[in-house]
This record gives C-alpha cells, sequence and structure tokens, in this order.
C-alpha cells in the first residue's frame, strides 16, 4: 500500500534484524515511508548502517537517550535533512539483567533510576524534540509489555517502568492532542530479541504464552510492524492515548 506515501520519520531503538524496530521498519518502508535511523554506539552502528542501505533510509547518527546532547543532535541532523517529520518511533528500554530475574524486591536505586531514565523518560525527552519538527497530524509509538499491568515473573523493575511509559503515553496525548498529533503504545507479546534475552526464563515466557494466547502462537516483528503501520498513518487518526494490545489476545485470559 502506499498508507506512508509522503510521511517521514524517525525509528530509534534499532540493534539488529531481529529487533522490533527492524519489523516496524521494514512494514513502513514497504509502505512508502521515508525512514531515519539512530543507533546507540559504535558497535551497533555497523549493524544500523547496512540494514538503512537496505531500506533506504538515512542515518541521523549516534544517540544515546541517556545523554540529552545525543537526542538534540540526532534530531537537529533529521531537521538540517528533512526539515520537518511526521511521526517518531520509541522502541528503547534498558535495565540491568541481574535485577530481571529473582525478587522485585532485590532492585537497587540506581538500576530502578537508569531503568526509568532510559526506558521512561526517554520517550518524553525524544517527544519534546520531536514535536518542534513535527507536521500536525503526526504520530508518536512507543513499545509497551503486559507486564505493565499484571505480574509476570523476571519482568520486575521493568514493568514498574513500562506502567510509568504506559502513564507518559497518556499525558504526552493530551499535551500534544491539540496539533492533531497522536501518541500510542503498542504492547507486544513476548518475541526473541536482544532485548528479552536478558530476562529470567525467557523461553519459559514464550512457550507459557504459545500455549495460553487465544491465538496460539507468539507474535512476529513483522506483526508488530503492520499495527505501527496503523497507528503512524492516517487510518487512526481518531486513536490517542491508546495501549494496543498485539500478543495473540494473551492480556484477555493472562
Ligand atoms: O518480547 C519483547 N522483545 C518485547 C519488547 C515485548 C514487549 C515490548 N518490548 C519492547 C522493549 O521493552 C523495548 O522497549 O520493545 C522495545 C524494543 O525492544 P526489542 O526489539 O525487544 O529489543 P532490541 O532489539 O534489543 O532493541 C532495544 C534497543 C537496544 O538494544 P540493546 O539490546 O543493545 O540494549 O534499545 C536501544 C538499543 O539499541 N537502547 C538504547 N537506545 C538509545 N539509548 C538505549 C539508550 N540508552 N538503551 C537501549
Amino acid at each position: 500500500t502506499g498508507l506512508m506515501r509522503g510521511k517521514r520519520g524517525v525509528i530509534m531503538g534499532l540493534a539488529n534484524n531481529r529487533s522490533i524496530a527492524w519489523g516496524i521498519a521494514k512494514t513502513l518502508a514497504e509502505n512508502g515511508a521515508e525512514i531515519a535511523l539512530t543507533y546507540q554506539g559504535d558497535a551497533l552502528r555497523k549493524r544500523v548502517e547496512p540494514l538503512a542501505a537496505e531500506l533506504g533510509a538515512i542515518v541521523a547518527g549516534h544517540c544515546d537517550v541517556a545523554d540529552e546532547e545525543t537526542i538534540d543532535a540526532v534530531f537537529a541532523e533529521v531537521e538540517r535533512q528533512w526539515g520537518k517529520i511526521d511521526f517518531v518511533v520509541h522502541a528503547i528500554a534498558f535495565s540491568d539483567k541481574d535485577e530481571l530475574t529473582g525478587r522485585y524486591l532485590e532492585t537497587s536505586r540506581s538500576n530502578f533510576a537508569r531503568t526509568m531514565d532510559i526506558s521512561v523518560y526517554s520517550l518524553t525527552a525524544v517527544t519534546k524534540r520531536a514535536e518542534k519538527i513535527m507536521n500536525d497530524g503526526g504520530s508518536v509509538v512507543t513499545l509497551t509489555y503486559y507486564g505493565a499491568e499484571k505480574v509476570m515473573p523476571h519482568y520486575n523493575v521493568m514493568g514498574v517502568a513500562k506502567a510509568a511509559l504506559e502513564a507518559s503515553v497518556r499525558y504526552l496525548a493530551v499535551d500534544l492532542g491539540n496539533r492533531g498529533i497522536r501518541v500510542n503504545a503498542i504492547s507486544a507479546g513476548p518475541i526473541k530479541t536482544l532485548a528479552a534475552s536478558g530476562i529470567g526464563d525467557f523461553r519459559y515466557i514464550l512457550k507459557w504464552n504459545e500455549y495460553n494466547a487465544p491465538l496460539k502462537r507468539t507474535v512476529t516483528i513483522e506483526e508488530v510492524g503492520r499495527s505501527a503501520l496503523y497507528l503512524l498513518s492516517d487510518l487512526s487518526t481518531a486513536v490517542t492515548g491508546e495501549i494496543h494490545h498485539v500478543d495473540m489476545g494473551y492480556h484477555t485470559v493472562g
């Protein structure tokens, strides 16, 4: 389809070709979007550059969302190249993997703060920059998980962070609504990515979802991509502040 024709946007959180951000980037490109990618650090740059080339995407540079200057730098680069944008995808989260296992109670103050900074505040920090160069009617999408709503084994501090991220989506939706800019989250079912491999017993969580979700299998990054296409295109101009479950229906039973 040409659903994204004439739309330009930034996708953040691409680590490799298993990343949810990659499923979204591919789908958007197939549907006519022009994409700018950011990467975190030199190691990921080497992975992101060839993926960008595959899609004809531009690379806006290094962005560590814990470092405000690097957020400014990538948005300045996007503005220099394009002037305006129509969408942003935020597919970023981090927590010390030693705390994504065992009891939530053992979360340290320092990892709690770092997890909240990178996984929650970053959406607000990024949206603040994006707003300045976003056309009216634009769209912002972030990624969340059911561990925000219910206790999931080992998800721990990341569950607390995702709950705060989902609340941020609602507040940002109000702040940007008067310009027709929408802010939504996709609550994706578990997918085997680099970030997920840090979560304790992740293979068991995948199996559990496969057996118990109404649709009896796990989600693919392409399926998340197609849901993002809906939320980032004009198909969803009446949808904001929404947490959209793309999880094989697991949230209806779990
Ligand atoms: O089951 C899953 N995989 C689910 C993931 C289910 C539901 C939601 N999600 C969420 C994650 O929590 C995250 O918000 O989807 C988002 C994307 O995660 P992903 O695709 O599962 O994981 P991955 O491919 O590892 O991409 C996440 C990337 C980082 O990769 P690594 O693995 O190197 O941490 O987030 C980026 C980084 O590229 N990232 C950062 N980017 C900028 N600044 C930072 C940072 N400080 N920290 C992490």
